[in-house]
C-alpha cells in the first residue's frame, strides 16, 4: 500500500501487483462526510422500521448475489484464501439479515409499574452520526458488525476502512446504496489514521466511535476522543488461549487449533495465540498437529488448493521473524521460515510454524503475535494452564477442549475473556455479543448489546 498524489494504492499481498487505488482524503473530507451523514441522520431516523429492515435484507441480498465478485476482490486486496473470503463475505450478510430482522424492536423501551408518581416508561432513539475505524485484517465481516446495528437503529455512520485494504468497502457500501440506501447513510472515508482517523477521532459532532485495531492506535484514539463527548467501543486485538485437557477429543482439538491459528494466515483478533495442552496428551498432540501442519499449502489464495495465503504486509512478516529471532522463543518443530523461492518471492509469505516450549517471557506467549505461529506448551493441570492463560495483559477470546463439564464450567468462569468457547475457537454468530475485558478493550458489538449502545433512554412519566 502506498500513499501519494492524492491515492492510496493498494498492493496484492500474493503477487506486490497494485489490486486497485481508492482516494486519499483528508480531514476536510471527513468532516464535509459528517455534514452529511448528519443530514442523513435527521431523514433517517424518521423513516418506519419496516422499511429501514428492507433495505438492511436488500443489502445483504445484493451482497449475496455479487458475493464471487466481492472475494475476488477481498483476496485480491487482504491476502486470505478465497473460500475465507467467501466466507467473510456471507457472514456480512448474516450479519445485516441479523439487524434486520430485529430493526422493528431496536427502539423499544421498558414499561415501568405503576408508582405514587404515576407511569413512566423509556423510548429508545438513535444517537446520531456514529463513526467507525476498522483494520485490514476482517475488512468486510468488521464493517457489518460496526455499521448493520447502527444503521438498524436509525443512525448515520461514516466508516474509514483501512488504507490497506479500502476496496471491498467502497464496493459494498455502492450496493447498500443500490439497495435503497439513503445517500449519507453509510459514508466511506478512504485514507491514512493520521489524516482520517485522527479527525474521525477528534470530531465533536459524531455521537459514538467504534474502533478495531491495535493496543497502542486504540489508545490514542481515545486520547484523541477524550472531551468530545463521544461514547466509544474498542476492539484491541487479543491473545487468545487455547487449553486442551487430558481427557479432550484429540483429533478434535488438533483440527481446531489448525484453523484457529492459520485460518487467515494467524490474522484474526479472536486466533488462538498460545496453546497449553496436557502433559498427559502432549507428545501425541503435538505429533498429530504437525502433521496437520504440514499438510496446509501455502501460495495464492486465488488459486484452487490453497490452504494458507500470504501475510498482509511485510511489516506484519518482518514482525513475525523478529518475535521468532527473540531470545527464549523456543524450539521450532515445524516451519519457521520465511518463503521465497519463485512466484513466493513477491509476496508476503510464510510457513504455518510451531513453536514447542517458549518462555514465559517471549513475544510469542506476551504479546499479540499476528501471523501463523502457533506456540504450544504443556502443563500439568487445568489450574496451571488457566494461570498461564490469564498471565498476558489481554482478554479478548479463550477456548477449552474437554469433555468435562466440570472442566468446562471451571475454565469459564476463570479465564480472563470476553468470550470462551468449548470445544471450538474463532466462530462469533451475529447474535452473541462481542468483546474484550483487560487491555483487549471494551463495550459489544453483535446481538442486542450493539443496539443498546447505538440508541439512547429517553425517560417520561406521566402523571394520572
Ligand atoms: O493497526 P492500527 P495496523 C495489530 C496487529 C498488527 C498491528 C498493526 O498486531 O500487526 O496491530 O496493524 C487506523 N487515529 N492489529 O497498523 O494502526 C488505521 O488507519 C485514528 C490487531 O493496521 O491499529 C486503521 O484503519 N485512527 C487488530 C485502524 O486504525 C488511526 C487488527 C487500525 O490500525 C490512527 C489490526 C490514528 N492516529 C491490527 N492510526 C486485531 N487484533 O483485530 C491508525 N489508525
Amino acid at each position: 500500500m502506498t500513499e501519494e498524489s492524492g491515492k492510496i494504492t493498494v498492493t496484492n499481498p500474493a503477487t506486490g501487483e497494485i489490486a486497485g487505488t481508492a482516494k486519499l482524503c483528508n480531514a476536510d473530507d471527513v468532516n464535509a462526510a459528517v455534514e452529511k451523514a448528519y443530514d442523513a441522520f435527521l431523514k433517517w431516523s424518521a423513516v418506519g422500521a419496516n422499511k429501514r429492515a428492507a433495505i438492511l435484507f436488500k443489502t445483504a441480498e445484493l451482497v449475496r448475489r455479487n458475493q464471487d465478485e466481492l472475494a475476488r476482490l477481498l483476496t485480491t486486496e487482504q491476502g486470505k484464501i478465497l473460500p475465507e473470503a467467501k466466507n467473510e463475505v456471507q457472514g456480512f450478510a448474516a450479519v445485516y439479515e441479523f439487524y434486520a430482522s430485529i430493526t422493528g424492536t431496536a427502539r423499544n423501551g421498558d414499561a415501568l409499574p405503576k408508582s405514587d408518581y404515576g407511569y413512566a416508561f423509556t423510548m429508545r432513539e438513535p444517537i446520531g452520526v456514529c463513526g467507525a475505524i476498522i483494520p485490514w485484517n476482517m475488512p468486510v465481516l468488521i464493517m457489518a458488525w460496526k455499521t448493520a446495528p447502527a444503521i438498524a437503529a436509525g443512525n448515520s455512520i461514516v466508516l474509514k476502512p483501512s488504507a490497506k485494504t479500502p476496496l471491498c468497502a467502497l464496493a459494498i457500501a455502492a450496493l447498500a446504496k443500490e439497495a435503497g440506501m439513503p445517500d449519507g447513510v453509510l459514508e466511506i472515508v478512504t485514507g491514512s489514521g493520521e489524516g482520517v482517523g485522527r479527525a474521525l477521532a477528534q470530531s465533536r459532532n459524531i455521537a459514538s466511535l467504534s474502533f478495531t485495531g491495535s493496543v497502542a492506535t486504540g489508545k490514542e484514539v481515545e486520547r484523541l476522543s477524550c472531551g468530545t463527548g463521544k461514547r466509544l467501543i474498542m476492539e484491541l486485538g487479543g491473545s487468545d488461549p487455547m487449553v486442551v485437557c487430558a481427557d479432550a477429543d484429540i483429533d478434535k482439538a488438533v483440527a481446531g487449533a489448525v484453523s484457529g491459528r492459520f485460518y487467515n494466515c494467524g490474522q484474526t483478533c479472536t486466533a488462538v495465540k498460545r496453546l497449553f495442552v496436557a502433559d498427559e496428551i502432549a507428545d501425541e498432540f503435538t505429533e498429530k498437529l504437525k502433521a496437520a501442519t504440514a499438510k496446509i499449502t501455502v501460495g495464492n489464495g486465488i488459486l484452487k488448493g490453497i490452504r494458507m495465503g500470504p501475510l498482509n504486509s511485510r511489516e506484519g512478516l518482518a514482525g513475525i521473524e523478529s518475535a521468532l529471532e527473540r531470545k527464549g522463543s523456543g524450539e521450532v518443530v515445524s516451519g519457521g521460515n520465511r518463503l521465497t523461492e519463485g512466484a513466493f518471492g513477491a509476496g508476503n509469505f510464510f510457513e504455518p510454524t510451531i513453536v514447542l516450549n517458549p518462555d514465559e517471557k517471549s513475544p510469542l506467549l506476551s504479546e499479540e503475535i499476528f501471523g501463523p505461529v502457533l506456540p504450544v506448551v504443556s502443563v500439568n493441570s487445568l489450574e496451571s494452564a488457566i494461570e498461564y492463560a490469564n498471565k498476558t495483559p489481554f482478554g479478548l477470546g479463550a477456548s477449552v477442549w474437554t469433555t468435562s463439564l466440570k472442566n468446562s464450567y471451571t475454565f469459564a468462569e476463570s479465564v480472563d475473556a470476553g468470550i470462551v468457547w468449548v470445544n471450538r475457537h474463532l466462530k462469533i454468530p451475529p447474535e452473541v455479543p462481542f468483546g474484550g475485558e483487560k487491555a483487549s478493550g471494551y463495550g459489544r458489538e453483535n446481538g442486542l448489546d450493539a443496539l443498546k449502545h447505538y440508541t439512547r433512554d429517553k425517560t417520561v412519566i406521566i402523571s394520572p
